[in-house]
């Protein structure tokens, strides 16, 4: 247990109906019972786990401060294992910020950033995936993303990792029985089940790793440019696939300037999307500008949208626009087919793109579906994400599940090769090692004020 008391503001700064300051610790009872009064004016007495309605009091005065709903949630079964008590006040700066104010004269200390997570690791109360999952939740920007992450505070991923070190550990025990019994064939049949249940574990572990693209692209969106040259259509596309009029859509060409970003939920991924300024020669400085940018939006992007009007004739800019993005992830879009698609327009864009091309008219509206499909397409298949997983590893876990999947193929290496029992024994303990820093055992200090230090204020 920690030996002080902190106290935060839990909810959001800003007006809201109720606000809460959250405190947990030794000292919580105490100061609880030292700024509450009952509706009668006595001071309240926290006993059992419950919620009371009271009055929060400057103490020395009894000057109140605001009515508040009392949650009393001794410790250990609390969010922080600790004891915890929780003022639920009008969401108001002034008296959320006085509330606060009290319970730190009344003996708490200002929690810092994820504190309250923190203590509930280390109180063990959750493993450090789940911790780390709670800033995910907070985060999270589409359903989808939400749901994935509430997967991961719930325990999925360390319910795996502790299931794959236990048959790591019961494979070492079996290797190491047979170290201090040395008969030839005891150790051939050790030899034999690291290389079948190691042969499982591999797997596993791989699809640990394999579920990371998810978690990323969960977390960060995908990175997608609409590109194509001026007047094709990419702003209108923009507001398409957003559903509502964010960019400025004219008959001008060279109306982008420059690059806007948006966040769209594409069947529960985030997209991140960038309009573009409309890529050609040209001698406007400023379009230039825009033109650069615009081709810096394309090299950051994951994805392409490369556009193209189907009822016009390619000019030379379209051309140089499909070997420009020849190396990069695309999908080939003819909009403007409401207007029909010319056919030496189809001829040449069909040729350009093997994997095909959607047609679609971002003013109807027509075609927009199957654009998200194939969108939805390239992110499985290209980008390996899996929708499918019940847990995603973050970049630190992945990391570490690599070094275990190293440590993991030696001892199988070894012990298809013949090597002294030792060397296998050796190295499935570092595999167990490195799965279980995955979930937080031996963190050290500096480990974890870098991942609670990501949180916000109070949780
Ligand atoms: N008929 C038709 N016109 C479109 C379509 N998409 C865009 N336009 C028109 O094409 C012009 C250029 O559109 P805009 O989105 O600004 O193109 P951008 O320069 O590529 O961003 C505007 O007059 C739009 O109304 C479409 O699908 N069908
Ligand atoms: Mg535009």
């Amino acid at each position: 247990m920690q030996e002080d008391t902190i106290a935060a503001i839990a909810t959001a700064i800003g007006e809201g109906s109720v606000g809460i300051v959250r405190v947990s610790g030794e000292m919580a009872k105490s100061i609880g019972e030292k700024l509450v009064r009952t509706p009668s004016g006595k001071p309240i007495r926290l006993a059992r786990r419950n919620i009371r309605y009271g009055r929060v009091v400057q103490p020395d005065s009894e000057d109140p401060l605001d009515e508040a709903i009392v949650l009393w949630m001794p410790g250990p079964h609390s969010y922080t294992g600790e004891d915890v008590l929780e003022l639920q006040v009008h969401g108001g700066v002034h008296v959320l910020q006085s509330v606060l104010a009290a319970c730190l004269a009344a003996g708490a200390r200002m929690a810092e950033p994820g504190e309250f997570t923190k203590r509930a690791f280390l109180n063990g109360r959750m493993d450090l995936s789940q911790a780390e999952a709670v800033i995910d939740l907070i985060r999270a920007k589409t359903e989808f993303a939400g749901k994935m992450a509430l997967r991961q505070v719930e325990g999925r991923f360390g319910d795996e990792v502790r299931s794959i070190r236990k048959e790591l550990l019961t494979l070492q025990a079996h290797v190491e029985v047979t170290i201090d019994y040395p008969e030839h064939d005891v150790e051939d049949v050790a030899c034999q089940q690291v290389l079948t249940v190691g042969e499982g574990l591999l797997k596993r572990i791989d699809k640990l790793i394999a579920s990371a693209a998810l978690g990323r692209v969960l977390r960060e969106g995908v990175a997608t440019a609409i590109v194509g040259r001026p007047n094709v259509g990419k702003s209108s596309l923009l507001n398409a696939l957003l559903q509502r009029e964010r960019a400025i859509v004219t008959d001008i060409p060279g109306t982008t300037r420059d690059v806007l970003e948006e966040y769209i939920n594409l069947r529960g991924i985030p997209l991140k999307l960038m309009d573009t300024a409309g890529i050609r020669q040209t001698e406007d400085v400023v379009e230039r500008i825009g033109v650069d940018r615009s081709r810096q939006s394309m090299a950051d992007a994951e994805l392409v949208l490369l556009v193209y009007d189907g009822s016009q004739l390619l000019n030379e800019d379209d051309r140089a626009l499909a070997s420009e993005t020849g190396n990069m992830r695309r999908i080939v879009v003819v909009n403007k087919s409401d207007r029909g698609v010319r056919p030496e327009t189809r001829a040449w864009i069909e040729g350009l793109a093997s994997e095909g091309v959607v047609y679609l008219s971002a003013k109807t509206g027509e075609g927009v579906d199957s654009l998200a499909d194939r969108v939805i397409d390239v992110i499985e298949r290209d980008i390996a994400v899996d929708m499918d997983v019940s847990y995603m590893a973050n970049a630190r876990q992945t990391q570490l599940l690599q070094l275990a999947r190293q440590d993991l193929s030696s001892a199988m290496e070894s012990a298809a090769a013949g090597a002294t029992l030792d060397l296998v024994a050796v190295a499935l303990q570092a595999a167990y090692v490195q799965l279980g820093y995955a979930i937080g055992e031996e963190a050290g200090e500096d480990l974890l004020d870098e991942i609670f230090s990501r949180f916000c204020l109070g949780k």
